[in-house]
Order: C-alpha cells, then sequence, then structure tokens
C-alpha cells in the first residue's frame, strides 16, 4: 500500500487510493474462484449470502483486498474505485426489459461483487427500491425511458446523492458492469473537488444547513409522511480535507434565495467539473456516497437483449446500528423508514 511520512512527524499517511484497479488473468480467475464458494441466492436468502460473501473476501487476492480496504479508509480523489477485469458469466442471459427478476442476483459475478463489496462493510436491500432485491438489475427499460430512475436512458439522471432524503442512505452503491454502453457515462464529483472549486465564503455558506430536501417518488407510498419536507442539511460537512457531500438536483432545494443560487452553483460545478466512467463489462464500481455525489448521462438502448447491464447493490458500514430498522431477515431496510 502507498503510504507517506509526514515531514513534521514520523506519523504515517496514507495516500487517496488510486480509482481504477485493474486485476490481471491470474487474479481474476483467484477471484472467481473465491466467488464460487458462495452458494446462497442474495436475493432469496440475503442474509447468507452476505455472511459467505464475507467469509470468501477473506480469500480475495492480497493486492486487490488492500486496494480496496484503502478505498474504504482514506477514499480517492474522484470519490469512487473501478475494479476491472472481473470474470463475467459466458452464459449470461439477455438484458431484460425490465428489474423485476433479478436475474443478474443469479450470475458469479454477483458473488464476485458480494466479495468485495464486504471489504467496505455489509451490502443491504431497501425494501422500497429494485423489488426489495440485495442485487438489482438496472437496465433501460422503455417505459421508463426519459425518467429521473436508474432504470431512465434517454434523458441525462440529474446529480444525486443517493437517497438524499433518508438517515439510513447506503454509505457506498456499488454498480457491477455485466454488459455496458459505450455513451452511458456514470458520473462522480468528490466534495474534495467542489471544494476546490468553490472559493471560501462559499464553502462556508455550504457547510450551513440550508437546504431542505423531498422525499423521491419511488419512496413516497411507503412512509407516513411522504410529503414531509426534511432537513434543511448542510451540502458539506466533515473534515474540512475530506469533506462529506449531500446535494440532489431534483429533490433539495434552498430555504433562501441565496442557498438556491448556491445550489445551482454545486450543480454548474459539477456538470463543468466532474470524472466521467463508461462502465465496461467485468468492471466493479464502487461509488463513495458520503464523499462523492452522481448522475449518469443519457445514451440510447436498442431494447435488443443486448444493452447495457448493471447488476446493483449497496453497502452500509455498520448494519448493527440498523437494526432496529430492518426486516426479520436483518438485511432488507424496512419501507416505513426510508
Ligand atoms: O446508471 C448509472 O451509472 C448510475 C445510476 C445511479 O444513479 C444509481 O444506480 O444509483
Ligand atoms: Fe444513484
Amino acid at each position: 500500500m502507498r503510504s507517506a511520512r509526514s515531514k513534521e512527524s514520523d506519523i504515517t499517511v496514507h495516500e487517496l487510493q488510486s480509482s481504477l484497479f485493474t486485476v490481471d488473468a491470474a487474479m481474476a480467475a483467484e477471484i472467481r474462484t473465491a466467488a464460487e464458494r458462495i452458494t446462497a441466492h442474495p436475493n432469496e436468502n440475503p442474509d447468507d449470502f452476505g455472511r459467505q460473501a464475507l467469509a470468501a473476501a477473506f480469500s480475495l487476492p492480497e493486492e486487490v483486498r488492500a486496494a480496496v480496504l484503502n478505498f474504504a479508509e482514506v477514499g480517492s480523489e474522484a470519490g469512487i474505485m473501478v475494479v476491472r477485469g472481473l470474470y463475467v458469466d459466458e452464459d449470461l442471459t439477455d438484458t431484460p426489459l425490465n428489474n423485476k427478476s433479478g436475474l443478474g442476483a443469479g450470475t458469479v459475478f454477483a458473488k464476485e461483487m458480494g466479495m468485495l463489496a464486504h471489504l467496505l462493510g455489509s451490502m443491504v436491500a431497501y425494501e422500497a427500491e429494485g423489488n426489495g432485491h440485495l442485487i438489482q438489475d438496472m437496465v433501460p427499460n422503455p417505459k421508463l425511458a426519459v425518467t429521473q430512475q436508474s432504470q431512465g436512458s434517454k434523458v441525462e439522471l440529474e446529480a444525486h446523492t443517493e437517497q438524499c432524503f433518508s438517515d439510513f442512505k447506503p454509505d457506498y452503491v456499488i454498480l457491477g458492469a455485466l454488459r455496458g454502453d459505450e455513451n452511458a457515462k456514470t458520473y462522480a464529483f468528490s466534495g474534495r473537488k467542489l471544494v476546490a472549486n468553490m472559493t471560501p465564503e462559499e464553502v462556508a455558506k455550504l457547510r450551513q444547513p440550508l437546504w431542505a430536501t423531498t422525499i423521491d417518488e419511488s419512496f413516497q407510498p411507503y412512509i407516513p409522511n411522504p410529503d414531509d419536507v426534511r432537513g434543511p442539511f448542510p451540502i458539506l460537512r466533515g473534515p474540512e480535507d475530506d469533506p462529506y457531500i449531500l446535494v440532489d438536483q431534483d429533490l433539495m432545494h434552498g430555504i433562501t434565495a441565496e442557498a438556491q443560487r448556491l445550489l445551482a452553483k454545486v450543480v454548474e460545478t459539477y456538470i463543468e467539473h466532474r470524472d466521467a466512467h463508461v462502465l465496461q463489462p467485468g468492471d466493479l464500481l464502487m461509488l463513495d456516497n458520503l464523499r462523492a455525489m452522481h448522475g449518469r448521462s443519457m445514451y440510447e438502448p436498442r431494447f435488443d437483449g443486448k444493452d447495457r447491464f448493471i447488476a446493483r447493490g449497496f453497502v452500509v458500514r455498520d448494519r448493527r446500528k440498523l437494526w432496529p430498522q430492518l426486516l426479520d431477515d436483518r438485511r432488507t431496510l424496512a419501507a416505513v423508514h426510508s
């Protein structure tokens, strides 16, 4: 692991993780072998799957394990890390037209995702999201093509923090590419990069609780007060040199005219300076949902069975803290607590 000695003291400072880690063929084979030990199905027995994935993670090759653990500790400049070159099932089914069946969850690739995810924390499902599946199919759905949902395609998916409105938001969103699309760019923009592009006065304002949020439409049917406006929250919080960020272009608004203008500036800055990653088959993108906001470009699906096919999962650092909000399976956040 790369580290440096700070000049002023003897303390070792670990460097930010680089955003791309490519596994070679031998490492990919080792990861596949370790993954194949997992027997539980992620969506049928999510807790068994999670426990088996954690156990299997101890057999991951040392180098990839160290890199992902470093990302979990100190993060990366871009707020994402991509592990590239994982094995993808040769007999992969056609890309479905909706996320109902959870086909991606049945792949060896999903098991590889599960292992890597358990270096970051624990995988959890959300009852109100993606049919409550632990590993969801994220595919272009012709009926949702122009919506602000993950299954949209023909419009840009606007900048957001995953579940910005929820106390139980995931710490990481993981996107595993079974199939890619060369025009679909996943965007990320870290708090570090935002701060570097704002004045000190703006950064100070962004640390004040001046932004409120409504609740995502798809979660509203499940919760007691669907029209609640939550907050106000600050957009930035946490350490000055490692800020945490909370943004949603669609759901959040400033509680003053000035705060509203500042939110618009954050979005403009994101558009100008964001990082973009085109997911290719065998990529696992891990997004640090505290350290970076994200979105996705528009793209043109063909709906021919060969479209972009992403297996998506969510990770929390400490599942124990969520136990009062979890269903009996102790893996799924109850919709009512969204
Ligand atoms: O499609 C993508 O690359 C990202 C979609 C997204 O925002 C998500 O899955 O949370
Ligand atoms: Fe998202």
